[in-house]
């Protein structure tokens, strides 16, 4: 249906954590990230994909989630990279999250609590809090670049889960921020 649109939620990053990372990532004493890159623009933590959904369906999870997030805004801290599936044969690379990550489970257990109220169907895969920087085709060995690269030193404060819309199809995927429910 037209009026569907493809959605997730997930914490934004603030414009000065968004400049700090993107001069981290581009520092030439560091070694360069391979394949696709993640616009800084696009930057963000998942909490909760929820896929195609209605306008109806849009409205529900908000409410819910202005009913779920109990949470009081709380900082994390940044390690290194990380990738998906494993290093050896990484498609995505991402940063780790390292200071926070606890706050960040408890933020997307609430997120998936709102999802299922509003009927999206339970997510069956494990959370694992993390920020794509890379998405890597065909699949590479990435230890050494994992082994070596150094934490990111940024903190983010963390106050909100903002509901995204992903629009993908002309090449590059945007990423619109359609609403935020604040902790
Ligand atoms: O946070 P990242 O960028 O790793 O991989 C997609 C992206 O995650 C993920 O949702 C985020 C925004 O697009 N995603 C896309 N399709 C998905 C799916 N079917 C998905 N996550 C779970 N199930």
């Amino acid at each position: 249906m037209s009026s569907e649109r493809r959605l997730f939620l997930a914490v934004a990053l603030d414009d000065d954590s968004r400049h700090a990372l993107a001069a981290f990532v581009s520092r030439e004493d560091l070694p360069e990230i391979p394949g696709r890159r993640v616009p800084p623009g696009n930057w963000h933590i998942t909490l909760r994909f929820l896929g195609r959904s209605t306008q109806l369906q849009q409205e529900k999870v908000l409410a819910e989630l202005d009913q779920e997030l109990v949470h009081d805004p709380f900082l994390i801290g940044f390690g290194g990279l990380g990738t998906f599936p494993y290093p050896k044969k990484a498609t995505v690379v991402w940063l780790a999250v390292a200071a926070g990550g606890d706050d960040l489970v408890d933020l997307a257990v609430s997120c998936e609590r709102a999802a299922v109220a509003a009927g999206f169907d339970p997510e069956e895969r494990p959370f694992h809090p993390h920020l794509s920087l890379a998405r890597v085709r065909p699949a590479q060995n990435l230890t050494a670049l994992v082994d070596e690269y150094p934490p990111f030193p940024g903190r983010l404060h963390v106050d909100a889960v903002v509901l995204y819309e992903s629009i993908t199809g002309s090449g590059t995927t945007v990423y619109r921020e359609l609403d935020r429910v604040g902790l």
